[in-house]
């Protein structure tokens, strides 16, 4: 598809869009990339690629891809010198905080963060001195509730036990749709085979999902279930596993405090009773139970869709129960926590913890020095002492990715002063005063300090550039050390700047657990990654709880049963509709939609809507609709299909970049409206924070020409 010439440079290198850590092959003439193909030589990936990868062309040679930093004035933008820029956003950031104090400023740190070493490493001591607490990121709409409950039960949040897809026999997926997410907290390039592979081991998969997705297609079995419900539905289960014998807890030995205490309140809701609202027959729940007490090993996994509801955090820590009474806690085939070759655990590392305080507007939980994401427009549009006046966001769109879009999007408005760290001018960005885009992220030298830390084998895997830096340009960590400084200077304070990734990281291989081997030279000496082998039990000898047990009853999620209890379990029936949400190959969040390459062909903003809900409300295929929340509408397409469950619509998130100021050519052009201005700030998951995108009330009516 390339046309490739004996005169192209290849680079290998591996995709940083998503978390499934795809080894690429990228051809380049000049300064053109020409194609990108999978690396077959990855140790890992062995060729896998998505259409992502190769809008990867697109990303880098769009003409709407700042390359220099801008100052806007009136409704231009006007590039300006990185030092003017430093000194300009500095000194409105400190007047604003010598004014109003140091929390008067914001800072929101979006996904693409995550995938890049330069701010993964950097980006904190930056964040440090701006010496606010006013901190906030997309975790708090991803996924802030498995972090609390990994934090809770084994004492680290990054304590994550990742499925082991590989090896098990029984895969019960809820709430996720790997087939076009391609994985998340369970990195696994070719997620498609390998769950395949489940199947012609003689194992099972079955999916708990109120949509039909590409996954639930292919599983051994699909259940639709209720929005919301997926509490209920797992304290059905755990009841169910407990009907057929005792936990099976011996490995844990001595291990454990408070389990008792856990399976006393989860029993009391019983079988029957809990698997009444989700939609689900109570037989075909026996089935799964029986069908997982008899596999020689199974896990369960749950995700997006349980993580960003209104019990994200009982959900996740349930299904730690599940996984723990059937023995397949820390255990092959089971979940088991990642031993990566920089260590996120252990000594050395920060723990995590919710915060001394609370936020201030709503006194929402705050966890590991970041406050939930969906609070983030009241901290600026409410009165009073400590409200935010300015914000600075770094690869992050909280227009489109959070909740009550249009919300943030007029609270970023009033702010006197915003600077974005970004490479477009979207959404979000069009509000900032002063963009700093770093350079092409294919001039970066890059390390997936995250996402090797989450993959289902230990892997690592250096990334070499394929560009030189453009001449002027920065690097994510350069800017981070640029505006530190400058911010150093205008308050007098003191900025150390830190050394290039290659340094940081060279030193945290060696300090990690293959120190001996592993360095930035032995990664530069395997250009298509190290494999460090299948995940192996370990969790027990690292928890990091005080008295190094697996603490099976937090109080907290224990006292969440009775919100259960009262809102779903003994909720009265209603016959509104469920919003969920969904993502597509050919999607990355909100950003990628400048991409022609992602963006031609069918459409993929529609609302999915149940032929019989359709038929109610006079709506056909095609149709024009208003879809309305507690916060507001938007006019969405309908097609009428029954890949959702009856009451349930279905729509992307990610869409509607049409709005004033942007300037993404092609995004703009597409149809298509942002879920997140139906998405309600005040629906939230009150353990974590964590935003309820989905399960959403909402209404759908035919848009009547008038
Ligand atoms: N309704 C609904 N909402 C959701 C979700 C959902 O499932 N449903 N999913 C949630 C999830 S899981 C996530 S992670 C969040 C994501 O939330 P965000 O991270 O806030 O949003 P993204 O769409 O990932 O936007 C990434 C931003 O980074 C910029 N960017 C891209 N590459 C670079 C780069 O190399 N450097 C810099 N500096 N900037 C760059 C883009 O221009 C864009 O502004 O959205 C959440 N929102
Ligand atoms: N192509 C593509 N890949 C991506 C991304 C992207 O935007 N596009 N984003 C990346 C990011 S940042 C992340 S975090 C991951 C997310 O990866 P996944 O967790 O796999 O996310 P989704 O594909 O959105 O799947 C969520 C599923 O939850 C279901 N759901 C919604 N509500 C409920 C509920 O109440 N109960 C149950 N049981 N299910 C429910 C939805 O129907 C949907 O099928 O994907 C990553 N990969
Ligand atoms: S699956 Fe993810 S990592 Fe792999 S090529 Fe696609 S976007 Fe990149
Ligand atoms: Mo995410």
């Amino acid at each position: 598809m390339d046309g490739s010439s004996p005169q192209d440079r290849v680079t290998h290198r591996a995709c940083h869009l998503c978390e499934a850590l795809c080894g690429l092959e990228i051809r380049t003439r000049g300064d053109q990339v020409v194609g990108v193909r999978g690396d077959v030589q990855d140790t890992f990936s062995r060729g896998h690629i998505c259409p992502k990868a190769v809008a990867l062309i697109d990303v880098h040679h769009d003409p709407d891809r700042l390359t220099e930093p801008v100052r806007r004035e009136g409704d231009q933008w006007v590039p300006i010198g990185w030092d003017e820029a430093f000194e300009l956003v500095a000194t409105r950031f400190a007047a604003i905080q010598r004014e109003h104090g140091a929390n008067a400023l914001g800072i929101y740190l979006g996904n693409p963060n995550a995938h890049h070493v330069g701010s993964i490493l950097h980006a904190p001591a930056m964040i440090r001195a701006l010496q606010t607490r006013n901190r906030f990121s997309a975790t708090s709409v991803d996924q802030l509730p498995h972090h609390v409950v990994a934090y809770a039960m084994y004492g680290h949040y990054f304590m994550l036990p990742i499925p082991d897809i590989d090896h098990t026999a029984y895969w019960l997926i809820l709430g996720a749709n790997p087939l076009a997410s391609n994985g998340s907290l369970m990195s696994a390039p070719d997620v498609a085979k390998r769950l395949k592979a489940v199947g012609d081991r003689g194992g099972k998969v079955v999916v708990i999902d109120p949509v039909r997705t590409e996954t639930a297609e292919v599983a051994t079995r699909h259940h639709f279930i209720k929005p919301g419900t997926d509490a209920a539905f797992l304290i059905a289960l755990v009841n169910a596993v407990l009907e057929l014998g005792p936990p099976r807890v011996e490995r844990y030995g001595d291990q454990l405090s408070g389990l008792d205490t856990a399976l006393e309140a989860i029993r009391a809701f019983g079988v029957e009773g809990a698997a009444a609202p989700t939609g689900i027959p109570v037989e075909a729940i026996r089935t799964i139970a029986s069908e997982i007490h008899s596999a020689p090993s199974a896990v369960a996994y749950g995700r997006i869709g349980l993580s960003t509801q209104p019990f994200g955090t009982t959900c996740q820590w349930l299904i730690q129960i599940l996984n723990l009474i059937t023995g397949n806690l820390d255990r092959v085939g089971g979940a088991m926590p990642t031993l990566p070759a920089v260590a996120l655990t252990g000594p050395g590392t920060r723990p995590g913890g919710p915060g001394s305080f609370k936020s201030r507007v709503s006194q929402h939980p705050v966890f590991s020095g970041e406050l939930p994401v969906a609070a983030m427009s009241e901290e600026i549009d409410t009165a009073g002492e400590g409200r935010i006046r300015a914000m600075l966001t770094i690869a992050g769109n909280p227009v489109s990715s959070t909740p009550n879009g249009r919300r943030v999007d007029r609270a970023l408005d009033s702010l006197e002063f915003m600077a974005a760290i970004d490479i477009y001018v979207n959404e979000t960005t069009r509000h900032a005063d002063v963009i700093l885009p770093p350079a092409s992220m294919l001039s970066h030298e890059n390390y997936d300090v995250v996402f090797n830390a989450l993959a289902i084998r230990n892997v690592a895997r250096l990334n070499a550039p394929v560009f030189a830096k453009p001449e002027g340009a920065l690097y994510d960590w350069e800017i981070y050390n640029g505006l530190g400084a400058a911010y150093a200077k205008a308050t007098g304070t003191a900025f150390k700047a830190m050394p290039a990734p290659s340094v940081v990281l060279d030193g945290a291989l060696r300090a990690g657990p293959y120190g001996k081997t592993l360095s930035i030279a032995a990664l530069q000496a395997a250009p298509h990654g190290v494999d460090l082998g299948a995940l192996a039990p370990s969790l027990l000898e690292r928890l990091e709880t005080p008295d190094k047990k697996i603490a099976c009853a937090p109080e907290a999620f224990v006292a969440d049963l009775a919100r259960v209890r009262r809102e779903i379990i003994d909720a009265a029936a209603t016959s509104e509709l469920r919003l969920v949400g969904r993502r597509h190959l050919r999607s990355n969040n909100s950003w990628m939609h400048n991409a022609h390459r992602l963006t031609k062909g069918p459409r993929r903003d529609q609302l999915w809507i149940h032929p019989d809900d359709a038929a109610k409300r006079g709506i056909v295929d095609g149709n024009e609709v208003t879809l309305a929340s507690r916060v507001g509408c938007i006019q969405v397409t309908a097609k009428v299909c029954d890949r959702v469950m009856p009451g349930v619509v279905c729509l992307p998130h990610g869409f509607g970049q049409a709005r004033e100021g942007v300037r993404l050519a092609t995004a703009t052009a597409l149809a298509g409206a942002s879920y997140n201005d139906v998405a309600d700030e005040t629906a939230l998951d009150p353990v974590s924070g964590n935003a309820a995108l989905n399960a959403l009330p909402v209404t759908v009516s035919p848009v009547t020409s008038r």
